[in-house]
């Protein structure tokens, strides 16, 4: 089997020029409250924002075709592809581009964030088909991985450098016996890098064992925005000092050394008894509970082109004070760029936020 790298294959920065963007529309009722309409809700705002920058591409199950279609704005493109649940980064595949400027993508296997032990859903069979189908869409080539991957729990800076936590890429839950060397190979070969940076723990309380997209991500080559808490009774007090620390001893891909921004942590968001009475109950490992906290972040922003798309958490009665802090360090951190907040407790409700929920394919040149 060819990899990416020996093809001459590699991810670009989420920065650099995309051809569009990738979302999946929300349906399921154990998942999305309230059969899902508050989401799709979300998920329209966040699809209408990036729109104004990018093509936007929404991935609509047979049954919600006619009513994605109709609340959608006209110019997003909608087609029918069947999916579990609606996280584009994580079932998704993560597109490359060729030496050639040509598409290519890495369609990594998918277990519901852990499998049989701890996975939050049982079936994800459409999950893992959604990568080969976006691929075969855009006549990409195709790259299977060997090991599973989630895209949430990579970030790279387009120089050769992969950012993650071990917490989530050396989970047991997702390959068996999986050591850091073995991951690092496959890392490099399908991302088409380098070097590896290993942060340690995720944000607490996040469902996916700790993705790297809800923690830190490069924001430009050699810079890290790391989301930051400073209050010692929290547990991601230690989690953001350690990342902190990790990053600061590091050096990238190139031999930079790394430059770390902070962003706040938002005012600790709880889930309400009114919002998890609104889910279906099933048997799905997702088990919310009134009064559980919610793995909140402001990390966890888009990248389109021209603007950065970015999760809010006040208003709505919730009286989220950091939203304006947090606004302030995108600005200053992307100056070319519009800074497009969208509320986004919607989208956390169902576990993750605005990152998690789109996928960029660059912009190739042939
Ligand atoms: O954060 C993500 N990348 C996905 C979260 C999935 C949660 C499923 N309920």
């Amino acid at each position: 089997m060819t990899t990416p790298r020996e093809a001459g294959f590699a991810m670009p920065a989420e920065w650099a020029g995309h051809a569009g963007c990738w979302m999946i529309w929300p349906e399921r009722p154990d998942n999305w409250r309230l059969g899902a309409k508050p989401a799709q809700g979300a998920f329209v705002a966040v699809a209408s924002a990036i729109a104004r920058y990018e093509p936007v591409t929404m991935m609509v199950s047979a049954r919600q075709f006619e009513n994605a279609r109709t609340v959608l704005p006209e110019a997003v493109r909608v087609v029918e592809v069947s999916t579990n649940d609606s996280w584009a980064r994580d079932v998704g595949c993560s597109f490359l581009l060729g030496r050639d400027g040509k598409l290519g993508g890495v369609d990594w296997p998918f277990n519901a964030w852990g499998g049989l032990i701890g996975g939050l859903y049982f079936p994800w069979d459409l999950d893992d088909q959604v990568a080969a189908k976006m691929l075969g869409i855009e006549r990409a080539r195709r790259f299977r991985a060997p090991n599973v991957v989630e895209g949430g729990a990579i970030h790279v800076d387009g120089e050769g450098t992969v950012l993650v936590a071990e917490q989530c890429v050396l989970n047991e839950n997702r390959n068996e016996n999986p050591t850091r060397q073995e991951m690092e190979r496959v890392l490099k070969d399908y991302l088409g890098a380098s070097h590896v940076i290993w942060l340690g723990q995720g944000v607490p309380e996040d469902e996916t064992d700790g993705h790297v997209d809800n923690l830190a991500c490069f924001v430009a080559p050699g810079v890290v925005l790391l989301t930051w808490c400073d209050d010692p009774a929290d547990p991601h007090y230690a989690v953001s000092r350690d990342a902190e620390a990790r990053l600061l001893a590091a050096r990238d891909a190139k031999g930079r050394p790394i430059k770390v921004e902070r962003i706040p942590m938002p005012t600790p968001m709880f889930y309400t008894a009114e919002e998890v009475s609104g889910l279906d109950a099933t048997p799905s490992g997702m088990n919310r509970r009134a009064g559980d906290r919610m793995a909140a972040s402001y990390v966890n922003f888009y990248i389109a082109n021209g603007a950065i798309i970015a999760p809010s958490f006040g208003g709505g009665g919730f009286g989220v004070e950091t939203d304006a802090a947090a606004r302030d360090v995108l600005t200053r951190l992307f100056p070319g760029r519009d800074i497009v907040m969208v509320p986004a407790r919607e989208i956390l409700l169902g576990g993750g936020n605005i990152h998690c929920i789109t996928q960029q394919q660059p912009k190739g040149g042939t």
